[in-house]
């Protein structure tokens, strides 16, 4: 037997924590974490221990499928390639080149996986590229780079912090080994604070857990501000020199006076008083680390700014216990913007949603679904879905599922036999991460990774492969001339000074550039002033508010009897990543199904009890399952909430995807109006 051991990076989640892979006679036998990677120091998560049962699970796809009449036709990949190009072919003659989409999941990841889906969609002449982003990252992003300039996150430095907020995330379940540095910040006296309606892992670790009301948090940004400004606790030097727009900040804080925002947050004017302080005696060494619980709302990207404000006040940004401002490695970049932009063929959504387009050069999936259902303003007849599921995790899924199985051509690349690959015309075997390679940047510690493919299957395709067969067939092969993954590799390295062989000799990753910090003493940040912009000219100009505004939400605004609880969804598990590893069985056990999680006493008032199932009804739909009164103190009365990703009672079905963030466009899944009620009859989708 002929055993090997082979060093890559773990891809169960998107942390790219370093992996060591034994493969004997070309099938992985075990997996332990990388020592010498400084991400994960030799551990792995439930998750990356489940790599093995995950890539040999017993219901992968190896063959293509076609559906036919009679059921689906497993088929040669050839001919499955041949007979796509060609119904893509006939799509793009009767309506247009942009009568194509292409859609890339959160799967496959964010650097070379999705330029290569972007650069095939723009090689094929449509504008048309949608992925996991239009609810994933950007109204963060969008919130950091109208106040920083940054295009990654700045990155809390929590090991030499003194007062660590996180606000919006639950890291023990989402960023496990992100949490090594917050315990180490807390071993050294850091103060933990957690910002949540829930109370989440990282919420049971805090020296202070601030129960918000969902939505809410960028009243108690301003309120806080309003509460530092007021006292003189702010680094007036930094304040002074290197940031813009802080006089109108000042005089709209000033309207957040404590007693106004304990009534719209639900949070105690001492609890504020708390955090203050808290910020105030740790200034600068004060690192705040935001998370998706702040995004999914329709006023999420203001309220990330807000939030994005505070540690310019305690002088935090790019000091050491603060956050890091990151700098990106000088990578070729795969997509073809300035060669072929395509904006005169009219990217879908980019009217609504004009800076989500100008700043990532993202479509909009939620306005998709309405495009495809009413063919306004043209027909997207053909979609090809790679890495992703969206009839689970797109919002308002009798729409989704609707549109896609409505569509003339739908194509989805996967490993499993998912909700979406059912609605498909043609399912393609795809490659996991362990059967493929590409180059990785660990923003964070500004390292370079090599991820290597550890075994191969005939006929199952990784990504480029993919691509570059397909495009070839559709006359746009000039596009993808590298042979393949380790060709395209070299390509995309050869801007820094590091080769292939060189990293694949440092399977810990080499840094490509040094860890510097307070930056902006020498260099303009990357914003359009050059400094920190409490409010934003940018903004300004596409008709929307230069401050951080907070905008109510509607609950709060117009509270309706009709549904007059508030729901949040999908706080993480640590073991399923959205509608992923429900298959593996010990994962599966430990969470069968969904539930809804409500206040004893929310459920008292309604005659509830632990178990039943119930019905929970929003202005879009309806799910039923399963009750879960949780503790008193485990959830803000008033609230419930269920996580997304079930094959069965998938709470979708009750989101919003045309209430947004009117920045980003990100639909409303955390803080809206239902009603819930004992279930007699399940509901008919
Ligand atoms: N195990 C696992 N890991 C994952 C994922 C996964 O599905 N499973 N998904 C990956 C992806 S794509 C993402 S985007 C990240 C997300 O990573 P995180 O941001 O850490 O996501 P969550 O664990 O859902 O934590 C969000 C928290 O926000 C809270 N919350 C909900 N609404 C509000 C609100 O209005 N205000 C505030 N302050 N808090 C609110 C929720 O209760 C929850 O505790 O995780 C990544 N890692
Ligand atoms: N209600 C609600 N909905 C949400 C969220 C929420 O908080 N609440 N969170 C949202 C967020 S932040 C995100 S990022 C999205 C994620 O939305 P999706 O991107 O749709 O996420 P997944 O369900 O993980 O789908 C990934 C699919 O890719 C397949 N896959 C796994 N590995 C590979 C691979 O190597 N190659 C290929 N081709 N396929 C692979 C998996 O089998 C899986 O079916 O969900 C969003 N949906
Ligand atoms: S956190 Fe877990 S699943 Fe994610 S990369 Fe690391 S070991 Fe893998
Ligand atoms: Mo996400």
């Amino acid at each position: 037997m002929a055993e090997q051991t082979v060093k890559t990076l773990c891809r169960m989640c998107d942390d790219h924590c370093g992996m060591e892979v034994t493969v004997e006679d070309g099938v992985v036998k075990g997996v332990r974490g990388n020592p010498d990677h400084p991400w994960n120091r030799g551990h792995l998560c439930a998750k990356g221990k489940a790599a093995v049962e995950f890539v040999n699970a017993p219901d992968r796809l190896y063959r293509p499928l076609k559906k036919t009449p009679q059921g689906w036709e497993e088929i040669p990949l050839e001919q499955a390639l041949d007979e796509i190009a060609r119904r893509v072919r006939d799509i793009q003659a009767r309506y247009g080149d942009r009568g194509m989409g292409i859609w890339k999941g959160e799967a496959v990841g964010f650097n070379q996986e999705e330029e290569m889906a972007r650069r095939f969609c723009h090689a094929i002449g449509t504008p048309n590229y949608f992925s996991c982003d239009s609810q994933c990252f950007v109204s963060r992003f969008m919130g950091y780079r109208f106040v920083f300039g940054t295009s990654a996150y700045p990155f809390p430095d929590c090991a030499n912090s003194r007062a660590i907020l996180v606000w919006g995330t639950n890291p023990p379940s989402t960023h496990p080994f992100m949490t090594h540095s917050i315990q180490r910040g807390q071993q050294r006296g850091a103060k933990l604070v957690a910002v949540d309606p829930r109370l989440s892992h990282i919420a049971r670790q805090a020296d202070l857990f601030v129960r918000i009301l969902p939505g809410t948090d960028g009243a108690l940004a301003l309120g806080l501000a309003n509460i530092l400004i007021s006292r003189g606790w702010y680094d007036r030097d930094f304040i002074e020199h290197h940031t813009m727009g802080f006089d109108r900040f000042r005089d709209y804080a000033a309207g957040f006076d404590k007693a106004s925002v304990a009534e719209e947050t639900g949070i105690s004017p001492e609890e504020m008083e708390e955090m203050a302080r808290t910020l105030y005696e740790a200034s600068p060494e004060v690192s705040i680390y935001m998370g998706v619980g702040l995004e999914h709302h329709v006023n999420g990207v203001n309220n990330i700014r807000a939030i994005a404000a505070l540690p310019a006040l305690c002088g935090a940004l790019d000091r050491k216990g603060g956050n890091r401002l990151l700098a990106g490695p000088p990578l070729r970049n795969l997509t073809l913007y300035d060669e072929k932009p395509l904006t005169h063929l009219g990217p879908i959504g980019a009217d609504r949603f004009p800076v989500l387009y100008d700043q990532r050069q993202e479509c909009h999936t939620m306005t998709a679904m309405e495009t495809i259902l009413t063919g306004d303003p043209y027909p997207l007849r053909g979609m090809i879905v790679t890495a992703g599921n969206p009839a689970s995790t797109n919002p308002n899924l009798r729409k989704v599922k609707e549109a896609l199985a409505g569509l003339d051509l739908l194509v989805v690349r996967e490993l499993f036999m998912t909700e979406t690959a059912r609605l498909a015309d043609y399912v393609l075997p795809a490659a996991s991460f362990m059967e493929r390679t590409e180059v990785f940047c660990h923003a964070s510690l500004q390292l370079l990774n090599l991820t290597q493919r550890v075994f191969s299957i005939p006929g199952v395709q990784d990504e480029y492969s993919f691509w570059r067969d397909l495009a070839h067939r559709l006359g746009a092969g000039e596009y993808f001339p590298w042979e393949n993954e380790e060709e395209l590799n070299a390509w995309i390295l050869e801007p820094t000074p590091f080769t292939t062989e060189e990293l694949a000799a440092h399977p810990e990753g080499v840094r490509y550039t040094p860890i510097r910090l307070e930056k902006w003493r020498h260099t303009p940040l990357n914003t359009e002033s050059g400094k920190v912009e409490f409010t934003s000219d940018y903004l300004r100009r596409f008709g929307l508010s230069e401050l951080p505004e907070y905008i109510q939400p509607a609950y709060r605004k117009q509270p309706d009897e009709t549904y007059p609880l508030c729901m949040t969804t999908g706080a993480r598990k640590s073991f399923f990543v959205h509608s992923r590893y429900h298959n593996i069985p010990r994962f599966n056990r430990l969470c069968p199904e969904a539930e809804l999680e409500m206040h004893p006493r929310d459920a008292a008032a309604l005659g509830l009890v632990d178990g039943q199932r119930v019905r929970v009804v929003s202005r879009h739909g309806e799910v039923a399952m399963q009750l879960c009164i949780v503790q008193e103190g485990e959830i803000k009365g008033g609230c419930v909430h269920s996580l997304h990703g079930f094959c069965r009672d998938n709470v979708n079905y009750v989101t919003h995807d045309l209430d947004n963030d009117p920045i980003s466009g990100f639909p409303l899944l955390k803080s809206f109006p239902v009603r819930v009620e004992a279930a007699e009859e399940e509901p008919s989708w």
